[in-house]
């Protein structure tokens, strides 16, 4: 039986990288007097590396290298980030980012059904609860059982462990749960700890590869808005609701 719903956030809750992140890291470099700069271009490629401190280093090792020469180089990377985190909480505060088609509607859905939800993500703990609160509803953080964020694991995404860490916290095995992801190394690390997942596609993840996905749409549906299908079967659906996640669910299952 599915018993809990676990969401990724950058991307699959809510369009957070072109025009929330980076931004917030251009902010942080100019602040800092660096001469960084990234486009919307660049920072799709940088997003093969998960996390804001990693990335940071994989630019610099890239384009940089005197800057990680400095005796310093650790703390410096440490309080762009933070400042980077400054100005990406103003932006979310503002209401800045609005929620993805169809992402208010299964939440809340699954709180009417009893579902239990989680999240797993690499980005900073803060950023996703400041998001829940100004993007989803004022109390939206005590909706989510778990939080896994951050630096609580060591190994980001692509790497399992964020979704493991999930799972032991909400005791449950990798068979009671489904994941909802939209980028390749997201789905890569959900699919590493067992889960069936769908993706849902993001700007910057169109053309990423999703095989082992239960499915492959633009968006999770509203009505009158259609989830436009890249790959799995609908089940004559329009959108996403939880009879059909529960059918994903239950395929994956018996396909393992
Ligand atoms: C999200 C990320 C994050 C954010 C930045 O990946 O890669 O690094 O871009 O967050 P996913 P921080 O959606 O797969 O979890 O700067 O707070 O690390
Ligand atoms: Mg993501």
């Amino acid at each position: 039986m599915l018993e809990a719903l676990i969401f990724d956030v950058d991307g699959t809750l809510a369009d957070t990288e072109r025009d929330g992140h980076r931004p917030a890291f251009n902010a942080a470099f100019a602040e800092a007097g660096l001469d960084w700069h990234w486009d919307a271009t660049l920072y799709g490629e940088l997003l093969a590396v998960t996390g804001g401190k990693e990335r940071l280093r994989f630019y610099a090792e890239g384009h940089d290298r005197e800057f990680l020469r400095q005796a310093d180089a650790e703390a410096r990377i440490k309080s762009l980030h933070a400042a980077k985190t400054r100005h990406y909480l103003a932006l979310l505060e503002a209401g800045g980012i609005p929620l993805l088609p169809g992402v208010r509607r299964l939440i809340e859905a699954a709180r009417d059904a009893g579902l239990r939800l989680a999240i797993a993500t690499t980005t900073t703990p803060e950023n996703v609860t400041t998001l829940l609160r100004a993007s989803l509803a004022p109390d939206a953080v005590s909706w989510f059982e778990v939080i896994g964020a951050g630096d609580v694991v060591p190994a980001k995404k692509p790497a399992p462990d964020i979704y493991r860490w999930v799972l032991e916290e909400l005791r449950l095995p990798a068979a009671a749960c489904l994941a909802l992801e939209d980028s390749g190394n997201g789905l890569k690390a959900s699919l590493g700890a067992g889960l069936a997942t769908l993706v849902t596609e993001s700007e910057y993840s169109h053309g990423h590869d999703f095989a082992g996905a239960v499915a492959v749409l633009s968006d999770l549906g509203e009505p009158g808005w259609p989830s436009v299908v890249r790959s799995g079967n609908m089940h004559g659906k329009a959108m996403v609701d939880l009879e059909l996640l529960s059918t994903w669910h239950h395929e994956f299952i018996s396909k393992k």
